[in-house]
């Protein structure tokens, strides 16, 4: 799968994860450079960001119960998955639903095969390790190519980070 998408110019991404998580505030930080006042959203939001020679569209997805049943439109012509863990609540009590979620996606013949990029945001909190992250959500069963990163909306430069692996993949 190493150079399934390097040919491409114009990917798709997907953004999942639990809400408060950080997935509309990532968005924007990375668009607009801003601290965004987030709602719970409730369609979704969409942004194209040109980076290099790539057009990277992101589709940001409400987590509400009656558009959780719409996700899998959106999962066709989908080149990543981006599952973004709120970092700070992982030794808290979420960390079953999360892991629910990933191996969920993990499982999902529609998605299954694709690299999913998982982002432990909110690392200005509470900052883990690669191994931590595996051994809590349990990422070593998982057969899926998966790509770990630590990001913060306070540090621009960690989400960039993530942009510039989607587009060298
Ligand atoms: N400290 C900190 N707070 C964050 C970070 N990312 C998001 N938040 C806060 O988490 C809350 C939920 O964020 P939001 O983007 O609405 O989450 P969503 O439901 O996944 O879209 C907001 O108060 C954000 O300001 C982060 O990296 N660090
Ligand atoms: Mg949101």
């Amino acid at each position: 799968m190493g150079s399934c998408c390097s040919f491409k110019t114009d990917l798709r991404v997907l953004l999942r994860g639990l809400d408060a998580s950080g997935k509309t505030s990532i968005l924007y930080k990375l668009f607009l450079n801003e601290i965004v006042n987030t709602i719970p959203t409730i369609g979704f939001n969409v942004e194209t960001f040109k980076h290099k020679r790539h057009r990277v569209t992101f589709w940001d997805l409400g987590g509400s119960t009656h558009l959780r049943q719409l996700w899998f439109r959106y999962y066709q012509n989908t080149d990543f998955i981006i599952y973004v863990i709120d970092s700070s609540e992982t030794a808290q009590y979420r960390i079953n639903e999360v892991k629910e979620e990933i191996h969920e996606i993990s499982n999902n013949n529609l998605i299954k095969d694709l690299p999913l990029v998982i982002l432990a945001n909110k690392s200005d909190i509470q900052k883990l390790s690669t191994e931590e992250i595996i051994d809590l959500y349990n990422l070593d069963s998982i057969n899926q190519v998966c790509k770990i990163f630590s990001t913060s909306i306070y540090d621009r430069e960690s989400i960039l980070s993530v942009v510039d692996w989607i587009c060298t993949v």
